[in-house]
């Protein structure tokens, strides 16, 4: 079944977000890095362009792009820095998608319009600060009181929490199972009495990201703030990963972006920089270094395709996903490595932006489930799937 917008409309977005991203986003890099923040007037341009609501359906105000056109758009976009990215990723995906996927209809109306047009971000609160990768370990509770849930706890490295107009947080509840089996998935507009959100944290690139810690002290929310309403109670464990698996296919696609980019600045610099009196570019060795950078860049390019495409066809795609998220992310630290050597002592330095990437793309290894959690997911489906 094909989905998505018609492959005209999509052509020239596409090519509207490329010349964003080279001419007004790239220039603006280094004053994001510097103030730590992302400038209002491009706040304003991405809201202008409909890029929060990339994926929301058409029906509620967005784009409706589906996922190849998404992984398309998101490496155009993620040619510039992944910090332009980071402001509308968690509305186009893990903040928004548990309600596209599993919202109610009423849900759909209160809040995907919002999030099309960017007026309300939508945030995303998994982590925790004693559960990570085991998702399932989740500590945050939310116990049954009357027609209220009533949520304790602490989310840990909270994207855009500081800017959160709602949050899908995940709560156990049911004390009784301690596993994925007692975890529901609840939308908590971000005003509601009992949360404070953290000053954002210091982090190691992509700088003007927003990551902070949210406390949740007797937050009160209606029986119908449950995400999917009471039949999804103790559900919200595969909502999240649902959520998790199309994540991955988009943050492949921000992996795809960053190589091309850091493959292009390391071209043009091999181009351009002169040893043993020719451009550094004509030696062999500089050579390998390129070659290896192209191949993975395009066996990446190929792959992301191929999961965005099953999940297309087949509404889910995990082992696909996995694969796509693990190898793109650590060919992206591959390349970044190379780039860096091919500059030199100059690819050390932070006059290049070749050094500010490198920091950048270090965190594609880790959000979304590590490589080492890819590994597990592909590795445990495999052998299922052989198993029978
Ligand atoms: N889609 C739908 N359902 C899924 C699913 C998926 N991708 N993955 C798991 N489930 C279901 C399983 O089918 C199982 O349900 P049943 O018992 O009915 O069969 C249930 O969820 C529990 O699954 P599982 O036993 O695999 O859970 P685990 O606790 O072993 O956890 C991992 C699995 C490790 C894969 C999960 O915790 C994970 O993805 N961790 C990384 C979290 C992450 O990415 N964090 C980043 C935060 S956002 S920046």
């Amino acid at each position: 079944m094909a989905h998505g917008v018609d492959e005209d409309v999509f052509a020239q977005l596409v090519d509207t977000v490329d010349r964003f991203a080279k001419e007004r986003l790239i220039p603006a890099e280094k004053r994001v890095e510097q103030e730590d923040d992302i400038p209002e007037e491009i706040v304003a341009e991405m809201k202008e362009m409909g890029l929060f609501g990339l994926s929301t359906p058409e029906e509620y105000g967005g784009i409706g792009l589906s996922v190849p056109q998404e992984a398309r758009l998101i490496e155009t976009l993620c040619y510039a820095s992944l910090t332009f990215r980071s402001l509308i990723g968690t509305n186009v995906g893990i903040g928004a998608q548990g309600i596209v996927m599993d919202g109610t209809p009423e849900q759909k109306d209160q809040w995907l319009p919002g999030i099309a047009s960017g007026d309300i971000i939508a945030s995303f609160a998994l982590t925790e600060p004693d559960n990570g990768s085991d998702a399932g370990g989740i500590r945050t509770s939310a116990r049954r009181d009357g027609n209220d849930f009533v949520i304790n706890g602490t989310k840990r490295y909270i994207t855009n929490a500081v800017r959160a107009g709602v949050f899908t947080v995940f709560a156990r509840t049911d004390p009784d199972k301690p596993g994925a089996d007692g975890v529901s998935a609840f939308i908590v507009p971000a005003d509601t009495p009992g949360i404070t959100i953290a000053p954002p944290d210091k982090k190691m690139g992509q700088k003007g990201t927003k990551t902070s810690d949210v406390i949740f002290e007797d937050v009160r929310v209606p029986v119908d703030a449950l995400l999917g309403g009471i039949e999804k109670l103790h559900m919200g464990f595969r909502t999240a990963m649902k959520v998790l698996d199309r994540g991955r296919i988009h943050v492949s696609a921000m992996a795809v972006g960053q190589s091309q980019r850091m493959l292009d600045i390391a071209t043009d610099y091999a181009l351009e920089r002169k040893q043993f009196g020719k451009p550094i570019g004509e030696h062999q060795l500089v050579q390998g270094l390129l070659a290896d950078c192209q191949t993975e860049l395009q066996a990446a390019r190929a792959l992301v395709r191929s999961a965005a495409d099953t999940f297309d066809r087949e509404g889910k795609a995990i082992i696909e996903a996995a694969c796509s998220k693990y190898f793109c992310t650590e060919a992206a630290g591959r390349i970044a490595d190379r780039a860096v050597q091919i500059h030199g002592g100059a690819g050390y330095m932070v006059d290049y932006d070749i050094e500010r990437l490198y920091r950048d793309i270090r965190l594609l290894r880790i959000y979304e489930g590590t490589s080492q959690i890819q590994q597990l997911i592909i590795a445990r489906r495999t052998l299922a799937q052989r198993a029978g």
